[in-house]
């Protein structure tokens, strides 16, 4: 696949008013020049030297994710409901004929997955939160075909609905990743309702594996198994925003805890991880875990974090751009502004990518071209970071 270059937005217009507003922090408060000189910098500095940070896409509400297209140019989804096509001059285009979404609370557009076969199929995959009836909502899957002059989906259908729905706005997990032989796998949070994630006779808190037409595969873990649902895969998740293969075919994902306690996890078919039995933090209300850190038949994270870094997207490296973050994880955070990188084989972070334009980090990706790309909600913007030189 051969991506057309893709140019960096000129923000020159809007350091100005950015860089005023770090001069009269610093005239505040003495001595915080240094401080907001670094957070204002768009270079890093990282284990594999120093890195820049370029704009990509500015003016998007509320962005959920990314996506790359081969020809060129790129997608991201609005949480409240609009796909957008971003064009190599930064210029965006609605596309139309997504499925009306419930944009409700942490409900809406979602996930976004462009598949390897994309170039012949022109299929892509987005989850999006659904009602169901009753007024309740649960996350959906939903498939559609990228017109060949991009803009609109064509023969759009729903392939998968988590069940029961549930009252609120809260977790709806949902991010879907392409397994290596071309499967779905799709989180699903606990809408909110913590012991319906043991509870396998309904979606919630776990990962889901489907065929591309959202069909359960016959070597499915719970096949056959009573009061257990077919098409999951792992159980027991609170609510993973974060999943992604590597090259090596291992799933991994990123998992909001409660107070504390959010997790990475190498994804299992058939394991229980464990929510809200056991858990690295504490409930919400202080209480801890009914069993701690550890039960049997349960599964603990390979890395925790406390304070949450409340991570949202997660990128498997397999780029050249960064030979030394080969194999490497990209985690971003909504409520720590940055990217923690991790080394999981040795379950350390090895940097941490924090920037001006790194508040509230909602998805990171790596790009076509080998780029870590990333969305702020704060800044409503897609970037990406490259070498600085
Ligand atoms: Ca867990």
């Amino acid at each position: 696949m051969t991506a057309r270059p893709l140019h960096p937005v000129d923000l020159r217009r809007r350091r100005l008013p950015l860089a005023a507003f770090g001069l009269a922090l610093a005239l505040a408060v003495p001595g915080s020049l240094l401080t907001s000189e670094a957070a204002r910098a768009d270079t890093i500095e990282t284990s594999v030297g120093e890195v820049r940070v370029e704009a990509m896409a500015t003016g998007l509400t509320e962005p959920w994710a990314i996506g790359f297209l081969p020809e060129g140019g790129f997608l991201v989804t609005e949480r409240g409901g609009r796909l957008l096509r971003v064009d190599e001059a930064a210029d965006r285009h609605q596309v139309s004929g997504v499925p009306r979404v419930a944009a409700t609370g942490q409900g809406g557009l979602l996930d976004l997955m462009i598949p390897r076969d994309f170039a012949q199929t022109r299929e892509l995959f987005l989850t999006f939160a659904e009602t169901r009836p009753g007024g309740l909502l649960n996350t959906s899957l939903a498939v559609g075909r990228l017109s060949e002059d991009l803009t609109r989906l064509d023969d759009v259908r729903v392939i998968f609905r988590a069940m029961p729905g549930f009252g609120g706005g809260r977790h709806f997990g949902s991010r879907v990743a392409e397994g290596p032989e071309g499967h779905l796998f799709m989180t699903l949070g606990d809408r909110g309702s913590d012991t319906t994630s043991q509870d396998r006779s309904n979606h919630n808190g776990t990962v889901v594996r489907l065929n591309r037409d959202g069909s359960v595969p016959g070597d499915n873990p719970f096949v056959g198994q009573e009061g257990v649902l077919p098409e999951i895969w792992s159980w027991g998740h609170r609510n993973a925003q974060g999943l992604a293969f590597d090259a090596d075919g291992r799933l991994w994902s990123t998992e909001h805890g409660p107070r504390g306690g959010d997790e990475l996890n190498l994804v299992e078919p058939g394991l229980n991880y464990g929510w809200p039995v056991i858990g690295e933090g504490v409930h919400y209300s202080g209480r801890p875990m009914p069993e701690g850190r550890e039960a049997e038949g349960m599964i603990r994270p390979l890395m925790d974090w406390s304070p949450a870094l409340a991570p949202s997207g997660l990128a498997a490296y397999s780029g050249t751009l960064f030979p030394g973050w080969q194999g490497h994880l990209f985690a971003g955070s909504l409520q720590q502004d940055r990217i923690a990188v991790i080394d999981p084989d040795r379950a350390v972070e090895v940097d941490s990518l924090q920037a001006a334009q790194t508040g509230r980090i909602r998805d990171v990706r790596e790009g076509p071209e080998g780029a870590i790309w990333f969305l702020s909600i704060h800044e409503g913007g897609a970037f990406r970071i490259v070498p600085a030189e």
